[in-house]
C-alpha cells in the first residue's frame, strides 16, 4: 500500500520538542488554527453562492470597508482559538483593541496570538486567492493575570511560531516554530492537512518582483531606481524580471517562497509608512522568510528587530529572496 503523506497532527507530535515550554500547547494551538482554516475554506468556497459577498458597510480600524467574509473569518478564528483555552488573548487586524480571554483556563496560559484573519479579502468578489496570517508569542505579563498590551507589542524576533493559510487552488497551511518552514495541503476528501512541502527553502535568487507599480510616481527615488533595475534589459542577470502582483500578500509571498522573488510595499506619498501592518502581516512573514533563507526589512532595518509602538503600526515592507532584497536595499541606500 502506498505510503501516505504525514498529516499535520502527526508532524506536530513528531516535532513537539521544537516548541519550547510546550506541554502539547503547540499541538492545541495549531489544531485550533487548522480547524478554523477548514471552516474558512468552506465559507470561501461557497462565497459566490451565499450572501457573504460585498461589504457589510462596516469600516475596520484601518478605515477599510470590512467585507462580510472578513468579519466571519475573524469570528471563526476567535472562537476556535478561545475554545481550547491555550491562549490568554488575541489581537486581530480587524479589531481596534486586543481581546482578553478572561476565564481562569485562559489567564494561566502562556501564549497570545496575533492574526490577520483574511488578508486580501477585497479579492473575494473576483474569486482571487486570499489568506490568513498568524503569529504566536509567549506572553511577557505574569501568568494568572489578564493579558496586557505589552504582550502584543513584542518585537518579531520574540515570535515562537508563525504561519499563514493560503486559500488558493488548494488550501495550504505553512508555518514555522523556528526550526525551518513546512507546508501542508488540505486533502478535502478526508479533511486533513498533509505534509506536501517539507523543509521549504526560499531560493536565494529570483526573477519575479511584486509591487503595485501604479504607485510608481509616489515612491521614493531609490524604490523607483530598483523598479527600473527590475525592468532593465540585461540577459546576464535574467532581466527584465517578471512582474507579478496578485493584490493578495499571502499569495504573492507564497509564490515567491516556492519560486524565488521579492515582494515590496514601500512607503510613498500615498502611504508615508507603507500600508502593511508590522504585527499582523510583516512580522509573521518575516519569520517565515528568515526561517527559509530569505530576508525581510523595512528598507533600513530587519523587520523582526522593530520595537512596535502601537498595535496597528504600519511599516514599509521588503521581503523575499536574499540576493533580491539585498539588491533592492542597495538602491534604497543610494
Ligand atoms: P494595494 C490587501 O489589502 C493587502 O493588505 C495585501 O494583501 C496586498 O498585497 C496589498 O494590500 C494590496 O494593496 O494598495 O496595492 O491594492
Amino acid at each position: 500500500m502506498q505510503e501516505r503523506p504525514q498529516t499535520l497532527g502527526e508532524f506536530i507530535i513528531d516535532h513537539q520538542r521544537d516548541f519550547p515550554y510546550a506541554s502539547g500547547e503547540l499541538s492545541q494551538l495549531l489544531s485550533s488554527i487548522r480547524l478554523a482554516s477548514k471552516i474558512v475554506t468552506r465559507e470561501i468556497r461557497k462565497a459566490g453562492l451565499t450572501d457573504i459577498l460585498g461589504s457589510n458597510e462596516v469600516e475596520n480600524v484601518q478605515g477599510e470597508t470590512q467585507m462580510k467574509l472578513d468579519d466571519i473569518a475573524n469570528e471563526i478564528f476567535i472562537k476556535a482559538l478561545k475554545a481550547r483555552g491555550i491562549i490568554c488573548g488575541l489581537a486581530s487586524e480587524e479589531m481596534e483593541d486586543f481581546i482578553i480571554f478572561d476565564e481562569e483556563k485562559h489567564k494561566d496560559s502562556k501564549y497570545c496570538v496575533m492574526i490577520d484573519p483574511l488578508d486580501g479579502s477585497s479579492n473575494i468578489d473576483v474569486n482571487v486567492s486570499v489568506g490568513t496570517i498568524f503569529s504566536i508569542y509567549r506572553r511577557i505579563s505574569p501568568q494568572g493575570e489578564a493579558v496586557r498590551l505589552e504582550d502584543f507589542l513584542q518585537p518579531g524576533r520574540n515570535q515562537v511560531a508563525a504561519g499563514y493559510v493560503v486559500y488558493g487552488s488548494s488550501t495550504m497551511l505553512v508555518y514555522t516554530t523556528g526550526h525551518g518552514v513546512n507546508g501542508f495541503t488540505l486533502e478535502p476528501s478526508i479533511g486533513t492537512f498533509q505534509l506536501s512541502h517539507p523543509n521549504l527553502r526560499m531560493p536565494e535568487d529570483g526573477k519575479i518582483y511584486s509591487v503595485n507599480t501604479g504607485n510608481y510616481l509616489k515612491f521614493p527615488d531609490g524604490v523607483k531606481a530598483y523598479i527600473d533595475y527590475c525592468q532593465d534589459v540585461d540577459a546576464a542577470t535574467g532581466r527584465p524580471y517578471t512582474g507579478r502582483y496578485i493584490g493578495s500578500l499571502v499569495s504573492d509571498f507564497h509564490r515567491n517562497l516556492l519560486k524565488g522573488g521579492i515582494y515590496f510595499y514601500p512607503q510613498g506619498t500615498n502611504a508615508p509608512n507603507g500600508k502593511l501592518r508590522l504585527t499582523y502581516e510583516c512580522n509573521p512573514l518575516a519569520f517565515l522568510a528568515e526561517q527559509s533563507g530569505g530576508i525581510a526589512t523595512d528598507g533600513k532595518q530587519r523587520i523582526m528587530d522593530i520595537e512596535p509602538q502601537e498595535l496597528h503600526q504600519r511599516v514599509p515592507f521588503f521581503v523575499g529572496s536574499k540576493n533580491m532584497v539585498e539588491k533592492a536595499m542597495e538602491f534604497l541606500g543610494e
